[in-house]
């Protein structure tokens, strides 16, 4: 196997043997094949496209079977020869509607006409074709592979805006335009620098999208103050961040006496008005995605995971965990789709945390959340008056996600550093690193704004808008704020192409950077973005200040 897609890829270089995360070398073999298949997919749903013909449900498989290969999200071989079916039936299908409409039946690529025998063991003996080794050009192969990360962040995305009926026919034909392009052996790096960038705006576009998704049927976030303490009775932990799914179980939970709990990404639900009108949506238990073996041991219930990040589940709990939509790990149980019109059933879930007994009650700190743009943009005028009479120094956004790495101790001791005159903006998992910390307000705007989950990145892009508008500024890089972001997995290079398309430049990026920049690339992004790594907390927060 060779993965180096995650901040976690061995030695700063790859996965070569097993993943960090839990991934072995089969698994990894059969996403490569994905990811190859979705290419052949990609290439004659594009074809049909350019006849007239357009077919969703290939428009959101490229979407699922990308994002079923981001970090922590599946782990079961067996529904990756499935997901690899699965595209070689869309990918004959679709051709045979381009050519019906008048398309040459040939193809130049291999991902496009091979014929398998659909058997896990024949995906395999392709696999060693389709690694990113292939591709032998350093340079060529670092930007193709920035360029699907950047897709499976933006997959990821557009798959929860399409749960909640928010679709877009421009992501589905970047998706398809920007998976053929990556097949082409004489692509120069200028075409693919291009489509990078053009990523980056799929990506603000997509952020939006799933922006509009979520508070159109959610309503707007407000600030909302979060238990993070237990009650006795039976539990179920939501982890993950797909919203429908915990709305769905709260739904079935109502009135049954059981409980309903947020972890990890899954607590900016507690900020929207029809989610957390479930009085049974008691609070948040836990913190980051890593620290959930110790975490799972002491929650006697059930938990569900929605999305990544999941991590090799321990035997102590692992007959309580349950898995749905892409997520999957051999022999945990899955919930599966529901069929058109109704919900998923999750009543195993429900049974299981039944069947657990119940938690007991512990006494837990409450943290404030809700800060997305409408929020912020309703204190705006407090905001801008604070900056106006030096109250507040500087804004530093510090979003993305956490992880276990030593390093990233780093991002607790800037937020604990910082001057009393700064505010962190704030998304993603990395806020468990300091948003238990009490770090106050300044005249009543708290120090640490959340704006939700890592897509929510959007809310702090949106709210750098209006302030550039607000103090009647030409550039966004003129406004008092500066850029501290940790990255983990994909989503996190969606995000960080997104704020690169915008024009955000200086931005520093931990806890090391990303294994898949060639020399040749970062050296691009470091003249044309300044992008720079994390150093020393001292040394940053000077910087920082000094608006360096
Ligand atoms: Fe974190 Fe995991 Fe949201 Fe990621 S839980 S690391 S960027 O999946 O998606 O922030
Ligand atoms: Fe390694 Fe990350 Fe790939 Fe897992 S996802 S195999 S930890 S690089």
């Amino acid at each position: 196997m060779f993965c180096y897609q995650c901040s976690e890829a061995a030695k700063n270089i790859a996965c070569t043997t097993r993943g960090v995360c839990g991934k072995d070398d089969k698994v990894a073999a059969l996403e490569d094949m994905l990811i190859y298949n979705l290419k052949g997919l990609a290439y004659w749903t594009k074809i049909a496209r350019e006849k007239g013909v357009t077919n969703e449900e290939a428009d959101l498989f490229l979407l699922e079977g990308l994002f079923s290969t981001i970090t922590n999200v599946n782990f079961d071989p067996q529904r990756f020869v499935e997901y690899n079916n699965k595209a070689i039936d869309l990918r004959d299908k679709m051709k045979d509607l381009a050519v019906s409409k008048g398309a040459d039946a040939n193809a130049p690529y291999d991902a496009a006409t091979w014929k398998p025998q659909k058997t896990e063991a024949d995906y395999l003996a392709k696999a060693a074709a389709t690694t990113i080794l292939a591709e032998e050009n350093e340079d060529i192969r670092s930007l193709k592979e920035l360029l699907i990360y950047g897709l499976k962040g933006i997959a990821a995305y557009a798959d929860h805006a399409y749960v909640l009926k928010f679709k877009s026919e421009e992501i589905f034909k970047f998706t398809e335009d920007a998976l053929v392009e990556t097949l082409r052996k004489d692509i120069t790096v200028n075409e693919l620098i291009s489509l990078v960038l053009k990523a980056g705006e799929i990506a603000v576009k997509t952020m939006e999208l799933l922006d509009r998704a979520n508070t159109t049927t959610y309503g707007k976030p407000e600030i909302t103050q979060v238990f993070t303490g237990l009650v006795d009775g039976p539990g179920i932990l939501v982890s993950g961040h797909d919203l429908l799914d915990l709305e769905e179980l709260l739904k079935q939970t109502e009135g049954k006496g059981v409980n309903v709990y947020t972890h990890g990404e899954m607590l900016p639900a507690h900020a929207y008005p029809e989610l957390k009108k479930y009085k049974h949506l008691i609070g948040n238990f836990g913190t980051a995605w890593y620290n959930q073996r110790e975490e799972f041991e002491q929650f006697n219930g059930a938990i569900l995971f929605t999305t990544n990040c999941l991590v090799p589940p321990k035997d102590s709990y692992k007959d309580r965990v349950f898995t749905t939509g892409l997520v999957g790990w051999p022999g945990i149980k899955h919930i599966p789709n529901a069929t058109a019109g109704k919900m998923k059933d999750f009543s195993p879930v429900i049974q299981k945390a039944i069947e657990c007994g119940g938690l007991k009650a512990k006494d837990g700190k409450k943290i404030t959340i809700g800060f997305a743009h409408d929020q912020v943009m309703a204190l705006a005028d407090k905001v801008i008056d604070a900056v106006n009479k030096g109250a507040i120094k500087r804004f530093v956004v510090m979003a993305g996600c956490d992880g276990r790495a030593k390093e990233r101790e780093y991002y607790t001791e800037v937020a604990k550093n910082l001057p009393k005159d700064t505010v962190i903006l704030t998304a993603g998992c990395a806020k468990y690193r300091y948003n238990m910390l009490d770090l106050g307000d300044i005249g009543g705007i708290p120090r640490v704004l959340d704006a939700g989950q890592c897509n929510d990145s959007y809310s702090l892009a949106y709210i750098a808008l209006k302030l550039k508008e607000a103090f009647g500024l030409d550039d966004i890089n003129k406004l008092p704020i500066s850029y501290d972001i940790a990255w983990y997995e994909q989503k996190a290079v969606c995000v960080l192409l997104a704020l690169l398309y915008l024009g955000v430049k200086g931005i520093r990026l931990g806890p090391v950077l990303p294994a898949f920049l060639s020399p040749n690339v970062a050296k691009v992004l470091v003249e044309n973005f300044n992008i720079k790594p994390i150093s020393s907390v001292k040394e940053d927060i000077e910087a920082m200040m000094a608006g360096k």
